[in-house]
């Protein structure tokens, strides 16, 4: 309950902020977008972390609320890099199945960034795959709607749920990112053998592949080897802020 009133407190106040994580195309290494990821700047308190609230938000349903401000939050960055350098790169916002309870999540963003003046190809949309299968009633016919008019959905944390090959071609994705627990273990044997089928299928499905979690040169190497197109990880780039991913765009754009 403490919880509850101080979350409560905190998002009319607006003391979230997002950090940027960027995505590199494998083999040129050169940057493909970022993942934007929330922080909690609580005064007097110092930061916490996401681990902490996201569940806490998602148990008192004030998830809704925070996932309408992570995605204002985002858009208006999108909006300053694409002011500042005449496009915009791909920003991609994690986002829980619970605000896919509410059936105007999809028609609200898409009109958002419409009222921007920005591309939809600008925002791309990240689900667990456990979120994704224990709510595909409420969750498919918006990420349908989002997918047609161009917004990218990737399935995130790939290989930590039920992971069935068959989801890969039933659910209306973009991008598959591999768990950073898929790649931690790489290059040994077996779980190059996992990556490497996942990402076959992946290909035959015309999915982007990202590896998680790269936190090794020997990692990223594997991951491409393997046929990864995207690495993302500590190894490669850290969260930032908007400041260093805008000294990031000024190097790629
Ligand atoms: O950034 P960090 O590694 O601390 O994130 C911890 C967890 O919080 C991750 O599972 C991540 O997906 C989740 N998370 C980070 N930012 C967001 C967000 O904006 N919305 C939601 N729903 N989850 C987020
Ligand atoms: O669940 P999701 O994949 O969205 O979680 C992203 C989280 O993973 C972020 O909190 C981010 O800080 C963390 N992360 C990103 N790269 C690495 C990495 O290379 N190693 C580890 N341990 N965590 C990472
Ligand atoms: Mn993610
Ligand atoms: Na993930």
């Amino acid at each position: 309950l403490d919880t509850e009133q101080a979350l409560g407190r905190a998002i009319a106040a607006r003391e979230f902020l997002l950090e940027y994580q960027p995505k590199f195309r494998a083999g040129t290494r050169t940057l493909s977008g970022f993942e934007a990821l929330v922080r909690w700047e609580r005064p007097g308190r110092g930061r916490v972390s996401p681990g902490e609230f996201v569940p806490a938000a998602e148990r008192t349903g004030q998830i809704k609320a925070l996932g309408e401000l992570i995605v204002e939050l985002a858009c208006t960055q999108l909006l300053d890099w694409q002011r500042r350098f005449g496009r915009a790169p791909s920003v991609a916002i994690n986002v829980s199945p619970l605000q896919f309870e509410d059936a105007g999540f999809a028609g609200r963003l898409l009109a958002r960034l419409a009222a921007l003046g920005l591309p939809s190809g600008a925002l791309e949309i990240e689900i667990t795959e456990t979120a994704a299968i224990g709510h595909l009633g409420r969750v498919l016919p918006q990420l349908n709607r989002l997918r047609s008019e161009g917004v990218a959905c990737a399935l995130d944390d790939f290989g930590t749920g039920q992971s069935s090959l068959t989801m890969l071609r039933q659910l209306p994705i973009s991008t598959v990112k591999l768990d950073r627990s898929m790649i931690e273990p790489l290059p040994e044997v077996q779980a190059s053998a996992v990556v490497m089928a996942t990402c076959a299928l992946g290909q035959s499905l015309n999915l982007e592949i990202v590896a998680e979690g790269v936190e090794t040169e020997q990692q990223a190497e594997a991951a491409e080897a393997l046929g990864c197109t995207q690495l993302q990880g500590y190894h490669l780039g850290r969260p930032m802020t908007p400041e260093q991913a805008g000294e990031l765009l000024t190097l790629a754009f």
